[in-house]
């Protein structure tokens, strides 16, 4: 069991993320029992659910002309375009069926705002607009934070990197995310987290 220190952050373990899902990350499913099972060995476990409303400006749909995976650039960035995702309320934004980990302590919602995305847990898309966590996790006495989710390469990566950020010990599980992998971005990722003093572990480690 890992003390009172640390947490577990559950990455955005969503229907439309899963095999079938609207924005499905291959062999997403794979990661959700072992994810429930090293649940079981943090004491803090937080959720995060990506919430958008219809209309999102990361959808392509949004976009006239515009295709899934390009990317774009908005007022805050350069942004890539996704299929409609985790609208709010429907089924594709739902936890997944098999995710069972009831003492999480705090779910999470983020990519609310109509014309920000947000990948990260911490901040949105534009790097400045907090979702309150940091506040959170500084008030709760946290120091380690484990990320675990999908996708690796995107809101892991942007958690894990955000963590590093505010000064917290960063530890992303591999075995435990898989990745979108669209233009590189697994690779880029990795590098983002290594050259930001992330450590990428395997569960067998913990
Ligand atoms: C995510 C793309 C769009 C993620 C969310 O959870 O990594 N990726 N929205
Ligand atoms: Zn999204």
């Amino acid at each position: 069991m890992t003390d009172s220190t640390s947490v577990l952050i559950v990455t955005d373990i969503q229907n439309d993320f899963l095999p079938g899902g609207a924005l499905a990350v291959a062999n997403g499913h794979e990661i959700v029992p072992l994810v429930n099972t090293i649940a079981r060995r943090f004491k803090n476990v937080i959720i995060t659910q990506d919430w958008h409303p219809a209309g999102h400006i990361s959808f392509a749909s949004t976009h006239p002309g515009r295709a899934p995976f390009e990317e774009i650039d908005l007022r805050y960035g350069p942004q890539v375009l996704w299929p409609d995702h985790c609208i709010q309320g429907t089924t594709g934004a739902a936890l997944a069926d098999g995710l069972d980990i009831p003492h999480a302590q705090m779910i999470i919602r983020k990519g609310y705002h109509a014309h920000t995305d947000s990948y990260s847990a911490f901040f949105e898309a534009d790097r400045k607009t907090p979702t309150g966590l940091t506040g959170y996790l500084f008030e709760r006495g946290i120091e380690t934070v484990y990320a675990v989710g999908l996708a690796l390469d995107f809101c892991v990566n942007w958690t894990a990197l955000d963590a590093r950020t505010h000064g917290f010990e960063t530890v992303v599980i591999e075995d435990l995310s898989r990745a979108i992998d669209t233009n590189n971005s697994l690779a880029a990722a990795i590098a983002q987290m290594d050259a930001a003093g992330v450590r990428r572990i395997t569960s067998t480690r913990l």
